[in-house]
């Protein structure tokens, strides 16, 4: 049946007669409908991927190209006199995740599926998302940001399961994605949510009586956590989400006939980041309530899981205090002791104990208790080899391997990029869809001016996209001649957005004195920046402010524009990716795990500034010298120095007169004009008394990097050059190889 014939039956109605709605819905279903059709019949073992975070995107057009029907339907539209661009309009995009960890679990079920795999993820449905970003006075402010309607890509199922928390207990309700392969087959993202959420608690932005368990347990992903309640709803929704997925976990082995003695052939569990870490414990005991002994219990989880390490700062290697625990969820705190006292025994060195100070450390119960532990990019598994993690490392140095992050090449090529997804197949043939290493292929074409061009204009056409859609959807106007240079991911002080900012005041500056740039520079950004991360909703202050101080004055906004996109989601990261020249990736060396936008933005032919941090390392190792522009310190020197305790950025700011200027800047008339005094004055004193990201040793080599850049960019056919070498080189970021690696080394499937 074609969707035309599918939609005439379920409304009665020709698609040209029908609204824009209505095709939606009846699409929605038609997919449903084929997805079901490949689902995968299972094999034995399953992997399961346990996320707090599946920031899946909208579902509709990438359905359609996994399940190689988009052309179809497209005409199908178009023949009606439709546009599916507007009728994708209409989805909703779920806001399920805050950045990079979150993303990467949706590009990871994409490539779990079309590699065939048998995998399922397992999450949480947050009526409300992580939240939406308005602005407003320069300021960011945070709503609600729903996204569950009749018309859904979930499905309700008939899974219930009673979930216990100390002194009550909730009942949940398994809801299924379906997750299409390309050209593959169709596995499930499982979300459980609880009846009793009421969302009417929520009053005044995303405020809510944090103590109403029951009615607030799936209202947000992250709530505020600067109080004890908060910090308790993470522990509940953490126990909800992992008490759910261990309970699946066990059905699903029993019904394929499982002793539980052998769960380990049917069951491998990713443990995504610490959130699900409490899966341990909660296994622990479901297999002694079901029979096993407590012996046999941990011998029997120990073989079953894998953790997974996204981040080496401290704040986010989860530790839970012993009172929460014993509150939330005291059925765990004996087991908890119990694997704790099982490594003290043998392990005296509290530095690597489970329980310590009261504290229950959750990356420690997963190291210890799992078989392997990774790091998402070569840099990164180093660092915790040698420095982070050392002492487990010398406990189980075979536990330990690297896994270079990946991005699905449907979603962030094929979807995002139609344009230079057929130039390529015009140049390479289609054969890179499937294998992304066939993208190498493209060299040959690096000296070949008329293809070079061809480049050129579909980079052209999409920055014209981008205007366009940035003119329609938040009234900003773009200038498609200038440099788009780009910076979108989580707003955290260790990426340095701030480091971007100062680059900007001081290009104010210097345009200011007269020295103009060769060509207008429009710096983006997009960030959201979490609700109590005092100094992060600063910097977004400090840039909406700039934008208004420069969009306002006549003598520099010919030359230079500051846009901050507000409510950076995967929808404008699919508009902003294909029209960038040059991103950004600045963070301060060792901080940056992998990064996962530098891999797309290379897919879709962008040139990197960046610092040898994460991937940007192993981007390097791939495009050399001439095709990426790398600055700053390098990871040794930033870890001596964090050790020596020995950095005081004031020094910088005293010797480098430019700094100065654009430091000062901050707290100028100019800005208070358009800020507020508080947020700019607290910035200020941050960087001047702290910069615990060290932009200031940095400043200057990324001001002359960027001028490098810059000046390349006016050699076009040379910077097209730069551009094809880039997405030639992209084949390994494709999260394909990665899944493929974790199967290999970890799942075994
Ligand atoms: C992010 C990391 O910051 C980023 O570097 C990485 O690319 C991404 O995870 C996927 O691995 N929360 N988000 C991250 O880490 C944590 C914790």
């Amino acid at each position: 049946m074609t969707a035309n014939e599918y939609i005439k039956i379920r409304f009665g109605r020709h698609m040209d007669q029908c609204t824009n709605e209505e095709i939606y819905i009846g699409l929605l279903e038609y997919v449903k409908d084929k997805a079901q059709n490949k689902e995968i019949k299972g094999g034995k073992k399953k992997l399961y991927y346990i996320s707090a975070e599946f920031l899946i995107g909208k579902l509709l057009s990438n359905n359609l190209i996994n399940l190689g029907i988009y052309d179809e339907v497209k005409k199908e539209v178009e023949a009606n006199g439709k546009s599916l661009a507007e009728i994708e309009e209409i989805e909703v995009e779920p806001s399920l995740g805050n950045g990079g960890l979150g993303r990467l679990a949706a590009c990871f079920l994409d490539s779990i599926a079309t590699l065939g795999l048998n995998g399922d993820g397992v999450g949480l449905a947050y009526h409300m998302g992580l939240f939406k970003q308005v602005f407003a006075n320069n300021l960011q402010n945070e709503e609600p940001n729903p996204w569950m309607s009749d018309h859904s890509w979930m499905t309700k199922t008939d899974k219930t399961y009673q979930v216990d928390f100390g002194g009550f207990n909730v009942q949940s309700r398994m809801y299924d994605i379906d997750v299409t392969g390309y050209d593959s087959v169709t596995t499930k993202l499982h979300l459980f949510d609880v009846e009793t959420v009421d969302e009417s608690i929520i009053k005044d932005g995303i405020n809510f009586d944090k103590s109403e368990f029951t009615k607030n347990l799936t209202l947000f992903l992250y709530p505020d956590d600067s109080d004890e309640n908060g910090r308790l709803l993470r522990v509940y929704q953490q126990y909800f989400m992992v008490s759910n997925a261990a309970q699946l976990i066990l059905d699903e082995a029993v019904e394929k006939g499982s002793n539980l003695y052998d769960l380990p052939e049917y069951a491998v569990i990713q443990i995504n980041d610490t959130h699900p870490s409490m899966v341990i414990p909660e296994l622990v005991r479901l297999l002694q309530i079901r029979g096993l002994t407590m012996d046999e219990a941990i011998d029997v989880v120990s073989k079953c899981t894998a953790y997974t390490n996204h981040t080496i700062l401290a704040e986010a290697l989860e530790k839970w205090p012993i009172h929460f625990m014993m509150k939330a969820v005291p059925q765990l705190m004996p087991i908890i002791r119990e694997l704790h006292n099982r490594i003290a025994k043998k392990v005296s060195d509290p530095d690597v104990a489970i329980i310590r100070d009261g504290l229950v450390h959750m990356a420690h119960m997963d190291i210890h208790y799992g078989i392997s532990i990774n790091g998402v990019a070569a840099l990164h598994t180093e660092i915790l080899k040698e420095t982070e993690l050392n002492k487990f490392y010398k406990l189980y140095p075979e536990k330990f391997n690297n896994k270079t992050n990946g991005i699905t090449f449907r979603r962030w090529l094929l979807y995002c990029n139609p344009e230079l997804a057929s130039l390529v197949e015009e140049l390479i043939g289609p054969g890179f869809k499937k294998d992304a290493t066939e993208l190498k292929k493209l060299e040959q074409y690096m000296n070949d001016d008329a293809v070079v061009n061809k480049f050129l204009e579909v980079k052209d056409l999409r920055k014209k996209v981008l205007k366009d859609y940035l003119a329609k959807t938040q009234g900003i106007s773009l200038d498609e001649n200038s440099i788009y240079d780009i910076q979108i991911k989580r707003l955290h002080e260790y990426k340095r957005q701030q480091m971007n900012a100062l680059y900007v005041i001081n290009k104010y500056f210097e345009i200011k004195e007269g020295k103009k740039p060769s060509r207008p520079i429009t710096v983006i950004f997009g960030a959201k920046a979490a609700p109590a991360y005092v100094i992060a909703k600063d910097i977004i202050h400090l840039i909406l402010c700039l934008q208004e101080v420069i969009a306002n004055d006549p003598q520099v906004s010919p030359y230079l524009k500051v846009v901050m996109v507000e409510n950076y989601n995967v929808t404008l990261a699919e508009k902003l990716i294909p029209a960038c020249d040059i991103h950004e990736q600045i963070s301060l060396a060792s901080k940056e795990a992998s990064g996962t936008s530098n891999m797309k933005f290379m897919l879709n032919g962008a040139v990197a500034i960046g610092t040898m941090d994460g991937a940007n390392v192993e981007m390097h190792d791939f495009v050399g010298d001439d095709n990426i522009f790398i600055f700053g310190e390098d990871s040794d020197t930033v870890i001596k120095r964090y050790a020596e305790g020995s950095y005081v950025s004031k020094n910088y700011y005293k010797k480098d007169k430019k700094l100065k200027k654009a430091v000062d800047f901050i707290i100028s008339d100019k800005l208070l004009e358009v800020g507020q005094k508080e947020n700019l004055e607290r910035l200020y004193n941050e960087l001047l008394n702290k910069d615990w990201f060290m932009t200031f040793p940095d400043f200057e080599d990324y001001c002359a990097t960027k001028e490098k850049a810059y000046k390349a960019y006016e050699n076009r056919l040379e910077w097209g050059r730069k551009m094809i070498k880039n997405i030639a080189n992209a084949g390994f970021f494709s999260s394909d190889r990665t899944i493929a690696q974790y199967n290999e080394d970890i799942w075994k499937l």
